[in-house]
């Protein structure tokens, strides 16, 4: 049996945190806690009453520090490089099309992969010491996590050429400056911050915040024509939604509203 390098709890009603536990290696992925990442992934998604999941790494030094260097260094040949590149990349898209809002505790280092995973997450939330970068140019590589197309998404192309092809990292506040994180916050409080938001999430009712992720990830994509429309027969279905009539019903009785999920 391989070593447990990823752990899963659930912290409260909806919540989960996900800690990936290699610390010894700054919590590098390599192919088995990529395994075990979306093993935990499986776990929260097949729990119906999942709204939230928090992903961190163990230590204070680092969230993740990259793709494992070690492994990477043993790849030979390209078809095997490019598994690799479409593994990790197909395990991050699955957080993105998930329906549970998923938080980024970055805690330290968020190097190459490591940056990968937490701009594949819907909230970014950093620690002041934490770094940010993609140094994979120092490796002769380039990011193979989707990097390439987040980083630019994120923070426009001029400075995402710029992180990628110097592999000058930023700190937390730059991160914050530049939309790369959301929120910056001293070390010893990140998971209290984390774990507040998830907890205001995990309160809502579950179909319009699906429904809000849905739609605010999609507008990355869509025409503004599309994404309207796709807004507004949402918001139709919402509108008449059980949840939506407790909603409003509650609002004008003055009470707060029991959200059942339907
Ligand atoms: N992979 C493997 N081991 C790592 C990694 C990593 N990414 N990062 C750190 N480690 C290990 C070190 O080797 C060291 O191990 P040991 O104690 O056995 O020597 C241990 O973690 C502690 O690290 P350091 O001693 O280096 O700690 P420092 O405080 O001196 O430095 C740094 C911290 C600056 C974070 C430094 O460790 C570093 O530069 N790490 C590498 C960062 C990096 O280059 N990341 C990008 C990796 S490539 C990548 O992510 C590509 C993604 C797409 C892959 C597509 C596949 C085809």
């Amino acid at each position: 049996m391989s070593d447990v390098w990823v752990t899963l709890e659930q912290v409260e009603a909806g919540v989960h945190r996900l800690r990936i536990e290699r610390e010894r290696a700054l919590n590098a992925l390599n192919a088995d806690v990529l395994d075990q990442i979306e093993a935990a992934l499986d776990r929260v998604e097949a729990d119906q009453s999942s709204r939230v999941l928090i992903v961190t790494g163990q230590g204070t030094k680092a969230f993740v520090a990259g793709a494992d260097i070690e492994a990477i260094s043993r790849v030979d040949n390209q078809a095997a490089a490019r598994a690799f590149a479409a593994r990790g990349q197909r395990l991050f898209q699955r957080f993105e099309e998930s329906s549970i809002i998923t938080i980024a505790a970055i805690n330290g280092y968020a190097l190459g992969g490591g940056l990968e995973l937490a701009m594949a997450l819907d909230l970014r939330i950093a620690a002041h010491s934490a770094r940010l970068g993609q140094p994979e140019i120092n490796l002769g590589i380039i990011p193979g996590f989707g990097g390439t197309q987040r980083l630019s998404r994120l923070v426009g192309p001029g400075q995402a050429l710029w992180m990628i092809s110097s592999g000058e990292p930023v700190t937390a506040e730059e991160a914050k400056a530049l939309g790369l994180v959301d929120m910056v916050v001293p070390a010893d409080t990140l998971m209290d911050e984390c774990l507040r938001r998830a907890h205001i999430l995990a309160e809502k009712a579950p179909l319009a915040l699906a429904a809000s992720k849905r739609l605010v990830m999609g507008s990355r994509d869509w025409t503004l024509e599309s994404g309207l429309n796709q807004e507004a027969e949402a918001f139709s279905r919402l509108a008449v939604s059980a949840d939506g009539r407790e909603g409003t019903q509650a609002f004008l009785e003055k009470r707060p509203p029991k959200f059942q999920g339907r």
